[in-house]
């Protein structure tokens, strides 16, 4: 019999997340996007599930890649919007749009810092959103997306 083809979740990184792990370790930490990208795609692996790598330092751009998910079926999104989560009405439209469960990620305590990183709009258009654990929390945030659409771990 055919095998079902795989499924494709996005994983979405905005502006300078591409200077992870080259600048503030102290609020970032060491681990790079390569990083981030590598331990996305093993884990979504873990379930069967493909994860479709994006970066961008343009909000339009993140839009696209939003609708892009959409048109091509993809069954998750997680997403790191960076100084956009703060400011972007457009993201969050996107994501209401698009209605696929999204998961809402961010490497520091947006909670712990500035006033001005404690309200996101990404998270209001997420079912999940999580904040402080570093690069562990993309593993989370994947983890977290499996249970919601019934991805199981393959064997
Ligand atoms: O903690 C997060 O993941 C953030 O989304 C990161 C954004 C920030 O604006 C959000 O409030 C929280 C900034 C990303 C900047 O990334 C850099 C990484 C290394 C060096 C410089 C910037």
């Amino acid at each position: 019999m055919a095998k079902a083809p795989e499924q494709t979740i996005y994983v979405l990184n905005g502006p300078n997340l591409n200077l992870l792990g080259t600048r503030e370790p102290e609020t970032y930490g060491h681990a790079t996007l390569a990083d981030v990208e590598k331990l996305c795609t093993e884990t979504a692996a873990q379930f069967g599930l493909r994860a479709d790598c994006r970066q961008s330092n343009h909000e339009g751009e993140l839009v696209d890649f939003i609708h892009e998910a959409h048109a091509k079926k993809a069954v998750g999104i997680v997403i790191n919007a960076g100084a956009y989560s703060h400011t972007s009405i457009a993201l969050h439209d996107a994501l209401v749009a698009v209605k696929i469960p999204a998961v809402e990620v961010h490497v520091s305590n947006i909670h712990a810092r500035e006033s001005f990183r404690h309200h996101s709009f990404t998270a209001v258009a997420a079912f999940a959103s999580l904040c402080g654990f570093g690069i562990e929390g993309y593993r989370l945030a994947i983890n977290g997306l499996a249970a919601r659409i019934g991805a199981k771990v393959k064997a």
